[in-house]
């Protein structure tokens, strides 16, 4: 099952990959993709082992950004793959049936090409401007997710980019499985509650 949240780690300064993944995991985080920039494959075995045993402890999915071979070392679920990253057909041969593969896309013939490649889930964006992710594409807004997702998708989608918590609820409405988050949680000043704020919006607990 794909969940509603993935949350997504970040390189900051103040902050472990493994600090932050036990924080977000605290407010009830059951997905958690490890995103690591300009770190040697082995840099990020040692992260991800870390990261590892913390998903295990609480029972979350490990999702590893750009690195299938870092993915299948640390016996991860699955591998989040950008456009310029291995090809999401080459992952599957490598990683096989049970891994878990998800593709970034910021249009509808990206999504296209993503379904035949056989990935188990999309990440659409950006929603808005975002200082997370470098070279960042057009920007899609509500408009963009209903255009997309108008006319049916059929792997999930996760809407992703500069998403606050007064925006999930409507970009829901526009479509998606679900949210990508990085930053509303990693920068807040409790992590933890926001991460918990989050899931209470998605199960409509409160807006
Ligand atoms: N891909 C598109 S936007 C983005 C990624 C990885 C960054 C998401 O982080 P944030 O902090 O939630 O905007
Ligand atoms: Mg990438």
């Amino acid at each position: 099952m794909i969940s509603k949240l993935h949350y997504i780690t970040q390189d900051l300064a103040h902050k472990t990959h493994a600090e932050q993944t036990e924080a977000a995991c605290a407010g009830g985080v059951d997905w958690v993709q490890l995103r690591v920039k300009n770190q040697t494959d082995e840099r990020v075995l040692e992260i991800a082992l870390e990261v590892k045993r913390i998903c295990d402890a609480h029972g979350a999915t490990l999702i590893i950004n750009d690195r299938v071979r870092v993915a299948k070392e640390v016996g991860a679920h699955g591998v989040h793959l950008g456009k310029t990253d291995m090809p999401s057909k080459e992952a599957r041969r490598v990683l096989g049936a049970g891994f878990i593969i998800g593709g970034t896309a910021n249009t509808l013939d990206d999504i296209r090409a993503l379904e035949q490649a056989g990935v188990d889930y999309i990440g659409l964006g950006p929603f808005r401007f975002t200082e997370t992710k470098k070279n960042l594409s057009p920007v899609l807004g509500l408009e963009g997710y209903r255009n997309i997702l108008g006319g049916g998708v059929s792997v999930p989608v996760v809407a992703i980019g500069g998403i606050k918590h007064g925006d999930i609820t409507a970009v829901m409405e526009a479509g998606p499985h679900g949210v990508a988050l990085s930053s509303l949680i990693n920068l807040a000043e409790n992590p933890s509650a926001s991460a918990k704020k989050v899931l209470d919006i998605l199960a409509g607990k409160t807006a």
